[in-house]
């Protein structure tokens, strides 16, 4: 038989030139995009939400400070999706835990609902609703790192449109397939994003702000966290670029499906290239850590975003990456296919 070898196939793809008349979809793409961007009232009433717990938290502890940190301040958020606060609080008396509990207390006297502390959980929360917003959240305590890396996305996305608009489509169609569930070893939201902020950044749509002279600086748990954040002094950054929404949609599932090196690399935005992995000595499983797709974090630069990933959940994901490569390549409504549910 004419037995061809999925590797063979990889190879003979990894040079396929880009469909002629792909532009032709960015305007079915960028109508996906608005109907996903949250309104202005639904942003009015999550800084309302953040200003009315604020206030309560600190009547009991005043040298505390409440963020936003997540999708809801990231700028990729969805409309109607949960909030995530991180409370910054320095009590060496109580523990986490300890913490936990207490805000919880101080939310059922503050007539919030639904509360469950999860003490738990590998990251301690607090989950409540709020019945004036309607609005729901979870609340954890000093994950100082997850507001400084909300931040740097934030900050990316004021760069370029073309990123906004390049992640939400990935996260639909991540939602879409089910490969968005960490617990079941797929990946984060904020893993997608980063690979969407390396892409533009081979393609120098975006700068590399970590490598940049910095302005902004703060250490967290043993992290430097340095980097160029005056970033509306970059907004023409990326206009020498014409690549519409559907070619970069393109050239993002060609490169996880044909020309990533799985074996070898590991992409950086801290850098703004490819690394190897040998010289981050990730080339084996350590513990749990299996590195079957390698996603450096920009800060904790130990912390492989792709570990969740595992060798059944590997395959699914590229099967995904190729099955959406094709759709772009060759499906004559990609704005459709893509989206079918899993
Ligand atoms: P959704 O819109 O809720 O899907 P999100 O942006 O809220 O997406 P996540 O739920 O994946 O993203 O994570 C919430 C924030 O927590 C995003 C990021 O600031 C932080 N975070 C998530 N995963 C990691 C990680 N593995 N390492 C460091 N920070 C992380
Ligand atoms: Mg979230």
């Amino acid at each position: 038989g004419h037995h061809v070898s999925s590797q063979r196939i990889r190879f003979q793809r990894r040079n396929r030139p880009c469909r002629y008349d792909i532009d032709r979809f960015t305007p079915s793409f960028l109508s996906i995009f608005e109907s996903l961007v949250p309104s202005e009232e639904e942003i009015a009433k999550q800084k309302q939400l953040l200003t009315s717990l604020s206030r309560l938290i600190n009547k009991e502890w005043p040298n505390s400070k409440l963020y936003l940190y997540g999708s809801c301040a990231n700028s990729f958020g969805f409309s109607n999706s949960d909030i995530d606060l991180c409370l910054s609080i320095d009590d060496k008396e109580m523990s986490k835990v300890d913490i936990i509990l207490k805000l919880a207390d101080i939310l059922k006297a503050g007539n919030l609902q639904n509360i469950q502390p999860l003490t738990r959980a590998r990251v301690p929360i607090v989950k409540l609703m709020d019945p004036e917003t309607g609005l729901s959240c979870d609340i954890c305590v000093n994950n100082l790192l997850a507001v400084v890396n909300t931040k740097l996305l934030r900050d990316y996305a004021q760069i370029d449109r073309r990123l906004r608009q390049l992640a939400f489509i990935v996260k639909h169609w991540a939602k879409s397939r089910r490969v968005n569930e960490t617990y079941q070893g797929t990946l984060s939201s904020y893993a997608y994003v980063i690979m969407c902020i390396h892409l533009l950044q081979l393609r120098r749509i975006l700068p590399c702000l970590q490598e940049m002279e910095a302005t902004y600086f703060v250490t967290v748990d043993e992290n430097n966290c340095a980097y160029f954040d005056q970033v509306d002094k970059l907004n023409s950054y990326g206009a020498q670029s014409r690549d519409t929404l559907s070619r970069l949609l393109w050239a993002f599932f060609h490169y996880w499906a044909y020309e990533h090196d799985y074996t070898r690399d590991v992409i950086s935005i801290r850098t703004g290239r490819i690394i190897s992995k040998e010289r981050k000595d990730w080339t084996r499983r350590v513990g749990n850590d299996r590195h079957l797709i390698c996603i450096e974090d920009p800060f904790e630069i130990s912390h492989d975003l792709g570990r969740v990933v595992d060798k059944f959940t590997i395959k699914i994901l590229r099967e995904e990456f190729e099955r959406a490569a094709n759709i772009l390549q060759f499906d004559p409504n990609p704005s459709v296919t893509l989206f079918e549910p899993y």
